[in-house]
């Protein structure tokens, strides 16, 4: 009898993921492939795809070793289709096969594809998440708003994870009070636990510089973990080096220090690396065995079952039509300084180097540096959403979705977020070194020298008092602005407008 076609994408790289489990390996062909359509749906950074090659490449020697026939198909492959939907209809001609068997995708537009693909693929919802659709949808359903913490706390209850009980392990559901400490003089924690690239990962680097060498960011040099061993030797060095402090130094930024104490743990949880549950129950383990605080652990959990899950489920719940949500109507192109054009705003200029070397931020430079700049100048959230896609090694639609349509940009009107993530320059003063190597001022509220997001922050309030002057968290801003003598007002806005022309005109700024 003649077997079915097993789809298993560059994000689905876990031994347990759903298509497997459906799949009879006496029979069935496993299918995997390096496609044009992948690779260039937005220009992703070389790091990115190179690690979603070389893991790819690894997983399928695995799945042989473990006695599968796989039909992988490389990138320069002078038969590849270009294209999964072309490659699963090559192999079903090869093999007489009439069927795909596949987990559901992360993204809208495979989605799509496969279900208008001609041959008939059974896509199995991804099971790797904790939270089904279907627990979602219960939650979700009569809702107005759709806040994170209700839901992380159904999360806590039915994984059990941090709990005594019924009860919240250390008495609370949340210890962010404990994690907002401004930066430390010192970091006493090395980063990310370091690869040498074998033969296979050395290929795959050679065939990313030559297809994708003008991508913004460079494959090389490289050090990601490509293997299931290797990201758990990553996870065991972070939870026992890098756990103690994150929490409390979670939304500090230094110069030069790209990865303070973040778990970088993300970029192999959603290629199949690590799994959620293993992660989070490592993490719960250092806290009982008292080598971590309780806020770093909770804190850490909360960014996996809560706000993980969560926007996973929201980007499932409200379908594909939610990444063209644009509520403030910006429509601003996004300026060039997000690929690395010079810009006197020191706090890009970091976050964008750093970016640009190691497809990575962490959450604090993605909302309020990046993100933040981008509602404030009013760009178009679909350039914004596209631009976080394509530069971060961890980035996909399901989990970018509701973090920059919905948390940075406010574009579906506070679905998501309860306020617009926006501030001047004062948060990121005291948050980060970053104003003191600046050539703008953050004390500076008008003039030459004033910091744009000082400027910025009044403009986006005053063409936006209509939403949301009658938001209680946002009343207090209000008043202030209307109580700054009408001269001074005049002043700031024009300035913020004089400042986004020599934006849109291409200048430095
Ligand atoms: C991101 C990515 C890239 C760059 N290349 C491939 C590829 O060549 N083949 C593949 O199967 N998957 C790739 N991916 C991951 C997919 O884009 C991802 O599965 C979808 O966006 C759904 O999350
Ligand atoms: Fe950024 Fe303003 Fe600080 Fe410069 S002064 S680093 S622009 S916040």
């Amino acid at each position: 009898m003649v077997g079915r076609l097993i789809l298993i994408l560059g994000d689905q790289l876990t031994d347990h993921i759903a298509a497997l489990r459906e799949a009879d390996k006496a029979r069935d062909v496993v299918v995997m492939a390096e496609v044009r359509d992948e690779a260039t749906y937005v220009r992703h950074h070389p790091k990115k795809i190179a690690l979603i090659f070389a893991a790819m490449r690894k997983f399928a020697a695995r799945l042989r070793d473990d006695g599968w026939d796989v039909r992988y198909t490389e990138y320069d492959d002078t038969d590849n289709a270009g294209s999964i939907v072309g490659e699963l209809l090559r192999r079903a001609e090869q093999t007489g096969a009439t069927e795909v068997i596949a987990t559901e995708p992360g993204d809208w537009r495979l989605i799509e594809a496969l279900t208008h693909a001609p041959i008939t693929v059974r896509q199995h919802e991804d099971d790797r998440f904790i939270a089904s659709h279907k627990v979602f949808e219960r939650w979700a359903k009569d809702r107005k708003s759709l806040r994170m913490e209700y839901f992380y706390r159904e999360m806590r209850k039915s994984t059990g994870l941090m709990m005594d009980g019924d009860d919240p392990a250390g008495g609370q559901w949340n210890f962010d009070h404990d994690n907002r400490a401004v930066p430390p003089k010192r970091i006493d924690y090395s980063g990310p636990m370091r690869f040498t690239p074998d033969e296979t990962v050395e290929a795959v680097l050679d065939l990313v510089e030559a297809e994708f060498g003008s991508n913004f960011g460079q494959a090389r040099p490289f050090w990601f973990a490509t293997d299931h061993g290797q990201a758990r030797q990553h996870l065991a060095h972070w939870v026992k080096n890098g756990l103690p402090d994150f929490g409390t130094y979670q939304d500090a930024m230094l110069t030069g220090e790209r990865f303070l104490y973040h778990s970088f743990i993300a970029l192999y949880m959603n290629i199949g690396l690590l799994d959620p549950r293993e992660v989070c129950e490592a993490v719960e383990q250092v806290w009982r065995d008292a080598h971590a605080p309780i806020n770093a652990a909770e804190g850490f959990i909360r960014q996996i079952i809560g706000w993980r899950e969560y926007m996973r489920g929201l980007y499932y719940h409200r379908g594909p039509d939610y990444l063209d949500s644009n509520v403030l109507k910006h429509d601003r192109d996004l300026p060039d300084l997000y690929w690395g054009a010079e810009t006197k705003m020191r706090c890009l200029s970091e976050t964008v180097a750093q970016t640009r070397d190691e497809a990575y931020a962490h959450h604090i430079q993605r909302l309020m540096v990046t993100g933040n700049f981008a509602l404030l100048a009013g760009v178009a959230p679909r350039q914004v959403h596209d631009w976080y896609l394509a530069v971060y090694a961890d980035a996909f639609d399901w989990v970018m979705a509701g973090n920059t349509i919905g948390m940075t940009q406010f574009a579906d009107g506070g679905l998501v977020a309860s306020k617009p993530y926006v501030s001047s320059g004062n948060y990121i003063a005291k948050m980060s070194d970053y104003c003191g190597h600046c050539a703008y001022k953050v004390k500076d509220k008008t003039g030459p020298d004033a910091c744009p997001f000082n400027l910025l922050f009044w403009h986006f309030m005053d063409r936006h008092r209509d939403r949301f002057q009658n938001n209680p968290r946002m009343a207090q801003m209000y008043r202030t602005f209307d109580r700054m003598d009408d001269d001074k007002r005049e002043t700031v806005l024009r300035e913020a407008g004089a400042f986004l022309d020599r934006l849109d005109a291409g200048e430095t700024v």
